[in-house]
Parts: structure tokens; sequence; C-alpha cells
């Protein structure tokens, strides 16, 4: 009797004071839209790493690339709602919704991948916009500059008229002003409207020729480089208000190096990419002389003056975020 009682007494005191690993660590839904090779998942995962690391593994990140738990429009939306805990989102497929971070695409002169992070970045600090007051932000960071990948040479305007591109967001916008017929849909969906012919290529960041093996499809790429992408990951209001203190500084530490770890990554991937594509698949890159990228880019300057109308009317103050991001992109290009 006694000694069954000792036992028992011993068990007891060895479950309470020893809780399993499990209950300790704290698991992290992170959903993503586009395929596990694109840039959005390759910072994904960098990013779990670094946390899972500098947490002593006290946190641990599920990764949940190719839209297997969100889709690219449900991102925002579903972390708000706890569908997922973290999601990874491209601003320029809810135009509407993001006005002040999606003001980096456009034309503005940002030249790269870093340059384009750190002034989204600095723009979101400097304007913490509602449009995120239901999230916590994590890290936010843009594409290369896009320019044009087509099954057609393209040279001049007239080769680009009536052209099926897809684009999305502010990269839309500049596709209809060069008077291609521009047809939006995520990133996800292009492969298949490529192979079946929806659209003729694409305005987007190089990369995806290697990522995304459009290079196969698209055996021309017109440099323009004109606008970015921008992107933001976000997280789950209640989950990030019931995480301890240590976590929350590791994670709100990592921000802004994770916008230069991604730029400077894409970056060195886009060229990457273009070697890549020239190397296997003889992919042709059209230089615009100086006369047409003259006109092509004579071509924008109301797009500008436009959206700040257009922001204004929604009460936003339009020029000065303009000027900010003029500034911020000064002061971040050396
Ligand atoms: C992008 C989105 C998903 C995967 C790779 C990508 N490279 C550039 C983008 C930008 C974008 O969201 C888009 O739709 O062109």
């Amino acid at each position: 009797g006694t000694v069954a009682i000792a036992f028992l007494a011993v068990i007891a005191v060895v479950f309470v004071s020893i809780p399993p690993v499990s209950a300790k660590t704290i698991s992290l839904n992170y959903a993503n839209f586009p395929p596990a090779p694109t840039f959005p998942c390759v910072q994904m995962e960098q990013w779990k790493t670094v946390v899972e690391t500098r947490t002593d593994n006290a946190v641990r990140i599920n990764t949940f690339p190719g839209g297997t738990l969100l889709g690219p429009k449900e991102m925002m939306d579903g972390v708000i709602s706890g569908q997922a805990d973290i999601g990874c989102l491209c601003m320029a497929y809810q135009p509407g919704r993001f006005t002040v971070t999606n003001a980096v695409s456009l034309p503005l002169g940002i030249p790269d991948s870093k340059v384009g992070s750190l002034v989204l970045t600095d723009l979101f600090n400097a304007y913490k916009p509602k449009a995120f007051d239901k999230v916590k932000v994590l890290a936010l960071f843009t594409t290369a500059p896009a320019n044009i990948m087509s099954r057609k040479r393209v040279a001049t305007l007239g080769d680009l008229k009536g052209m099926d591109l897809r684009a999305s967001g502010g990269a839309a916008e500049i596709l209809k002003i060069w008077g291609a017929n521009q047809i939006g849909m995520p990133m996800s969906a292009t492969p298949e409207a490529l192979q079946k012919g929806v659209v003729q290529g694409l305005f987007s960041s190089l990369e995806v020729m290697k990522d995304l093996k459009f290079a196969e499809e698209c055996p021309y790429a017109t440099l323009t480089n004109t606008v970015v992408y921008p992107f933001a990951v976000v997280m789950n209001l209640d989950r990030w208000n019931a995480l301890p203190q240590a976590v929350k500084t590791v994670m709100e530490n990592l921000s802004r190096e994770q916008a230069v770890w991604t730029g400077t990554y894409m970056d060195n991937h886009v060229n990457d990419a273009v070697e890549w594509s020239k190397k296997t698949h003889g992919v042709e890159f059209v230089e615009l002389d100086d006369a047409s990228a003259a006109t092509w880019n004579k071509a924008l300057a109301p797009i500008t003056q436009r959206w700040i109308t257009t922001a204004s009317e929604k009460g936003f103050d339009g020029k000065a975020i303009v000027d900010t991001i003029q500034h911020l992109v000064d002061q971040h290009t050396k």
C-alpha cells in the first residue's frame, strides 16, 4: 500500500513539474500563396529559421507555401480571422485596400528590391496605415522593378499595343497607359494562364523566369525597370498579444533585417535568373534605345499626379505620401 502510494506520488510530481515539451512550445502556422521555390516562400523559410534559432526553439513556425492554407486574395482577412497565425500577402492584389503602402508601386524610381524594401518599411513606420490596424506587421519588402516577359518580342510601344499581359496594382496601371491589354490575376495563377494562352506574357520582376520556369513560355524580356510590387507579412493580433515579450522582441528586431535580407536575396536572384534564362533557354533581353525609353517614361508622367488626386479624395494626403517616398528613395539609393 505505502509503496504504491509513494510510487504514484513520484509519478504525479514528475508530471506536474516536467510538462511535455509540446505544451511549452509556441506553434505558429504561416501561410503563403505562391509555390515554394519563389522568393516570398524563400524569405518565409529564412524568417522561420531565424525566429526558431533566436527563441531557442521556444517558437515553432509551420510553413504552408503554395496557397495550401490561404490563397492570394484571402491572406489579409484569413489572418485577421485566425485561419492562419501569420500570412504573406502581395498588396497589389487589393489595391484599394492598402492605399498608403501601395504608393511604393508608383513610378518613382525605386532602383532595386533592397531599396524598395527599406523605403516600404520606413514609409509604413512613418504612416502606420489604418489598413493594418487589425494585424501585427512583422515584415515588409518589395520585388525588384518589373519588366515585360513575353511570347513575342517587344521593342516599341507599337509592339505592346493590345497584347494580353498580366499584372496587378500599380504595375497594371502602367501596362494600361502603355496600351497593352492588361489582365489582372495573382502571380500564382499566371503559369496556367500562360500555358493556356489566356495571356501572352506578364509584367513583374525577372526572377520568376527561373523560379516559375516562365523562360520556357517567354523567349523575350523587355527591360523597362519601372515599378516594384509591395508585400507584407502580417500576424493575427490575438496570437501576437499572447506571445511572451521575449518572443515579440525577437520578431520586432527582425523586421528591418528581414527587409534587407529579402531585398538582397531578390536582387542577386534576379541576376542569377537572367543568366540562367539566357544560358538554358536562349531568352533575349531587349534593351530599349534612349529614344524609346524616353517615350515610354514620358507616358508614365500622369500616373503619380492622378494617384495623388484619387488618394486625396479618399482622405489621404497623397502629395505628402509621394514626397515621403521620393525622399526615402533618395536616402536609400547610394
Ligand atoms: C511575385 C509573386 C509571387 C511569387 C513570385 C513573385 N515575383 C514577383 C511577384 C510580384 C507579384 O506579386 C506579382 O503578382 O507580379
